[in-house]
């Protein structure tokens, strides 16, 4: 029988590569988006004709209910979320009905719909935020730092109050940062790969960042998402840590980055009060070892590979939309 999978945050980074992984494993999958005036589509193009989208918005239980019935899922899988964490700082109201809010209308729609759906919810490393131990694993206390971090908290402990409460099988992956050609620009990782394409076509000279002494353990999006399918595949409902186990500071992205394309970042970038943060999370480091032992899953592609691949894929799209030659400059 075909299983049929739904993915609310489809349009996002994530979305778009459990969408390929599912159809790749044979699941029917359906895209839960909301209405826009733009497209906003632009991660899952190539995917068109392999999916189906519903409309529904984390904010309306009813759409939520809504494309429950009309899908009829085995799996939900949650991404959706206000996820840019200086935006919770602007916008943590919103932050909190989407992030946090959110997961208990989609739970609660499944309890109504289906209570036998295996859910899985986006928990993430800011849970974490200012550690006292390291590495972090699924039983490091959490101290966020932001109302991202806090909404997300919210929302992970729901996860797994309704598994205790009536039994769903309903889990978190406390995903550490991970990162792709698909990453949204403002995200550093995303920000710097383009940064530097922009300098190599001699667009601008300049680069600016805040605190490049913050450290991540940064992964490649399409080596996590194997992770959360894994996840729903267990025989028990488990909370997982996933994480690549190695931390860098932004410092050291941007020389690996800037090195990939033949310049020294010092030469361009430029420390910005402006991009500080009321409160920071400096350091993050995850340990896996739960799901490496349970799941076998580990990550196949490193951080240098990660980053040259973003800086190769943002000097590509440069090229191909700039007039022949302009984009390579230097
Ligand atoms: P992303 O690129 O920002 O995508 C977020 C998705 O959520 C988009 O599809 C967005 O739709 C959708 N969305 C936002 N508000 C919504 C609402 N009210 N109703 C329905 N959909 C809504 O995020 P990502 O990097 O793929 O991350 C996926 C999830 O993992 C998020 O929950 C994030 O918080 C969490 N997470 C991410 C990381 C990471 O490093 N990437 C690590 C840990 C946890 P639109 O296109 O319409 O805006
Ligand atoms: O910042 C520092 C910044 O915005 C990483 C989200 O996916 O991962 C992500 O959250 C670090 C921070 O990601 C700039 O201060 C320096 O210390 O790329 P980021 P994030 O805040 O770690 C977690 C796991 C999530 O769950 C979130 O959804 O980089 N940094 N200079 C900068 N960051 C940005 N954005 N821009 C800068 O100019």
């Amino acid at each position: 029988m075909t299983r049929t999978a739904l993915i609310t945050g489809i349009t996002g980074q994530d979305g778009s590569y459990l969408a390929e992984l599912l159809i790749e494993q044979g699941y029917h999958v359906v895209g839960m988006t909301r209405r826009s005036s733009t497209s906003g589509q632009e991660r899952i193009a190539h995917l068109d004709g392999q999916l189906e989208l519903v409309q529904g918005d984390l904010l309306d239980q009813a759409s939520l209910v809504e494309a429950l019935r009309s899908s009829k899922p085995h799996e939900v899988y949650n991404l959706a979320a206000q996820s840019f964490v200086p935006t919770s700082w602007n916008q943590p109201v919103l932050t909190g009905e989407f992030t946090a809010l959110g997961v208990t209308r989609l739970l609660e729609a499944i309890r109504q719909v289906d209570p036998t759906i295996r859910f899985y919810q986006a928990s993430s490393s800011e849970m974490f935020g200012q550690v006292q131990v390291s590495p972090q694993d699924e039983s490091t206390p959490f101290h966020p730092r932001s109302p991202y971090g806090v909404a997300k908290v919210y929302g992970h402990l729901l996860t797994v109050n309704y598994r205790e409460s009536y039994g769903i099988f309903a889990v978190s992956g406390i995903c550490f940062n991970h990162e792709s050609p698909r990453r949204g620009l403002e995200f550093v990782t995303r920000k710097v790969t383009d940064g530097v394409a922009r300098i190599k076509a001699g667009l601008t000279d300049e680069l600016r960042l805040g605190n490049l002494a913050a450290q991540r353990d940064w992964g490649f999006a399409g080596d996590y998402v194997r992770a959360m399918w894994l996840m729903l595949q267990n025989d028990e409902p488990r909370d997982y840590v996933i994480a690549t186990g190695h931390t860098h500071t932004v410092r050291e992205l941007c020389e690996v980055a800037f090195a990939h394309a033949g310049l020294d970042y010092r030469d361009h970038v430029i420390e910005d009060a402006k991009y500080l943060r009321p409160a920071e999370v400096d350091h993050l480091l995850g340990d896996a070892s739960r799901a490496r032992a349970d799941l076998g899953w580990n990550p196949q592609v490193s951080f240098q590979e990660l980053v040259q691949m973003m800086v190769d894929a943002d000097r590509a799209r440069l090229e191909r939309a700039l007039p022949a030659g302009a984009a390579s400059v230097g």
